[in-house]
């Protein structure tokens, strides 16, 4: 794997872990930051032995991702803003488009960019010191990475208004409670508990596992349809050496071992 400067890559053989590491400026993500995340992305995927799901988080104990980097905000300008809007949509459109599931272990602040990208991740779990919130409206801005698209999806509009519009910042329970993460843990124990779930996933089968993360993001594509998407995987998955074994180890009563072919 490439040394990145704005993060961290680590790959053991099931788990690819990505710390955005710019604890001085709690993880804000500035252009260099988004870029080396997509690279990074693509890294891991093209490995040989892909892993069966990322872990993504911030470094030290105070932030997952305090928002984008404000100190070039305001010599950016019109042409400016719109680069930097598009490149970081294709990044967080390629996280959220992985082929194998990202969980965002959120470490703290997950403030405006940076609650944007973990929602781009598959799956998030906080822990119980994360504080979440969309503070553009403050700034002067409206949210550049997609918060007024998948807000309203994962909490429904009324509440993605409510927090869009006072730009709020809520707690990991509230965040629960809305719906934003799927749980909330100690602190100590949130690498522990995503590793956990990444194990899970990686004991199921691997076409399968994309093919969900697929059609689901499908659910939410208006150039598609969803049900086809679920057609056609359903065949995909039926014509699969994974769905042989699969169905082989239930009936000898045994542990698959998939390939993801
Ligand atoms: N950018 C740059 N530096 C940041 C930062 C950020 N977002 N957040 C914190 N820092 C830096 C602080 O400046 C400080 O640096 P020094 O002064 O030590 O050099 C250091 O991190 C520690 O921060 P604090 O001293 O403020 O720490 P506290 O514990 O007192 O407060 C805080 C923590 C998270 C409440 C506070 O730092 C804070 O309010 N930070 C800003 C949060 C925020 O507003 N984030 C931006 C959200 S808006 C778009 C693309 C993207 C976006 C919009 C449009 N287009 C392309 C159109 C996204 C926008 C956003 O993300």
């Amino acid at each position: 794997m490439t040394k990145f400067e704005n993060i961290e890559v680590a790959v053991d053989a099931k788990i690819a872990t990505i710390t955005i590491n710019r604890p001085k400026a709690l993880n804000a993500l500035n252009y260099e930051t988004i870029e080396e995340l997509g690279n990074a992305l693509d890294e891991i995927l093209n490995l040989e032995n892909r892993p069966a799901g990322i872990i993504l988080t911030g470094s030290g104990d105070k932030a997952f991702a305090a928002g984008a980097d404000l100190k070039k905000f305001p010599e950016l300008g019109f042409e400016g803003g719109k680069q930097l809007s598009k490149q970081g949509n294709e990044v967080f459109n390629k996280f959220e488009n992985s082929p194998i599931p990202v969980i965002a272990a959120i470490n703290g602040f997950a403030l405006g960019g940076g609650l944007e990208l973990a929602m781009a991740c598959h799956l998030r779990i906080a822990s119980f010191n994360a504080k979440m919130g969309q503070p553009e409206a403050k700034l002067g801005l409206t949210p550049g990475y997609a918060a007024t698209q998948r807000l309203p999806r994962y909490i429904g509009k009324a509440q993605a208004l409510y927090l869009l519009l006072t730009a709020e910042m809520i707690k990991a329970e509230r965040a629960l409670e809305l719906g934003l993460v799927n749980e909330v843990v100690e602190a100590d124990s949130l690498r522990e508990r995503c590793v956990e779930i990444l194990n899970t996933i990686g004991g199921l089968a691997p076409l399968a596992i994309t093919e969900i993360i697929r059609c689901v993001n499908a659910y939410y594509d208006p150039k598609l349809d969803g049900y086809e998407e679920e057609v056609e995987s359903f065949g995909k998955c039926m014509d699969s050496k994974d769905l042989q074994e699969g169905v082989s180890a239930f009936m000898e009563k045994r542990k698959a071992n998939f390939t993801g072919e």
